[in-house]
């Protein structure tokens, strides 16, 4: 059985945000496999933050981005209804436990996973940047290595952070050493600030990874920098991971590690919808949102929202060409 959290509100002009059962956008609820027949995304909840290495609450995330969701409409720069072209669930959250981390990435791959097999497209809503380790290898395990697309401060290509190896600060040396990410595949936008050191860009030069910095963005623009990063994904199925810490703290106060001098809303936006219309997308995540208040409210999980809109704006282009 799925549920249509619209339907109590079908007699009626609209049904408000505030209001129903809490779904991504007003999406169909569906929990098991055999409700993604047909199914073009799937939105997935992983609220975890056991493996942050600084203020903890990413957990409350994806209930506070499903909440600062607005009902479905055509995009009004791109002129297309992304929940008309394409048939979106949500699927629910991976059943997480709190304080094991190690259980927790299973439920998050098993469910990822599920979405994968049944052929749909699986945005995931985190949580700590570590959830990308499980989504990104679900996906890789059934697709080969993939593409990665990233857009963060911070590289997250530790090696260990505090000594401890599975972290919200090493996802990304995990996987290209699992070989689930192809590192000549993997491009980086908007780094800065005071970390990672030379060890980490050095590894990261041995396996070909691009790196833009936030200077890269401010010196050739957005566009010029979405266009170098294609280049360098190249063909094949991409996975594109979102830490909303690429923002300027100024549009993403709510999140654990922020980093002032980041990007703009307006250009975030912009680069994940480009993206996503115009690679194989294969999966994407949202992370690193720390809500404190409730719907639209709450900016930062108002402009998470908002990325994964883009993302799907993207794939409906990219289906209607
Ligand atoms: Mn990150």
């Amino acid at each position: 059985m799925t549920i249509d959290p619209l339907a109590r509100w079908r007699p009626l002009p609209d049904k408000p945000d505030y209001a129903g059962f809490l779904s991504f956008g007003g999406a169909l609820i569906a929990q098991e496999p055999a409700h993604l027949e047909g199914v073009d995304v799937a939105i997935v909840g992983a609220p975890m933050d056991d493996l942050v290495s600084d203020r903890p609450g990413t957990r409350f995330a994806p209930r506070a981005i499903r909440a600062a969701s607005c009902p479905p409409g055509p995009h009004l720069e791109a002129g297309i209804d992304a929940f008309a072209e394409l048939r979106v669930v949500d699927y629910g959250d991976a059943p997480v436990l709190p304080a094991d981390p190690a259980h927790s990435h299973e439920s998050i791959a098993r469910l990822v996973g599920e979405v994968v097999d049944a052929d749909v497209i699986p945005v995931t809503l985190g949580g700590d940047h570590s959830i990308t380790e499980p989504c990104v290898s679900a996906v890789a395990a059934r697709r080969g290595p993939i593409g990665l697309i990233h857009f963060d401060t911070h590289t997250d290509t530790g090696r260990d952070v505090f000594g401890i190896e599975r972290s919200h600060g090493t996802p990304m040396f995990r996987l290209v050493e699992a070989g689930a990410v192809a590192g000549a595949r993997y491009a980086q936008i908007g780094l800065r600030g005071y970390w990672p050191g030379p060890a980490e860009f050095g590894w990261q030069r041995e396996h070909g990874i691009a790196s833009f910095f936030m200077h890269d963005v401010r010196d050739l623009g957005i566009r010029e920098v979405v266009e170098r990063a294609l280049a360098h994904v190249g063909e094949g199925p991409v996975y594109v991971t979102v830490d909303v810490d690429v923002l300027d703290p100024a549009f993403a106060p709510g999140t654990g590690t922020p980093e002032p001098g980041g990007m703009t809303s307006i250009d975030l936006l912009w680069a994940v919808r480009e993206i996503a219309s115009r690679v194989d997308l294969a999966a994407a995540d949202v992370v690193e949102v720390i809500p404190t208040a409730i719907g639209s409210a709450d900016v930062t999980a108002l402009v998470a929202e908002r990325v994964v809109r883009e993302l799907l704006t993207g794939l409906a282009l990219a289906r209607r060409r």
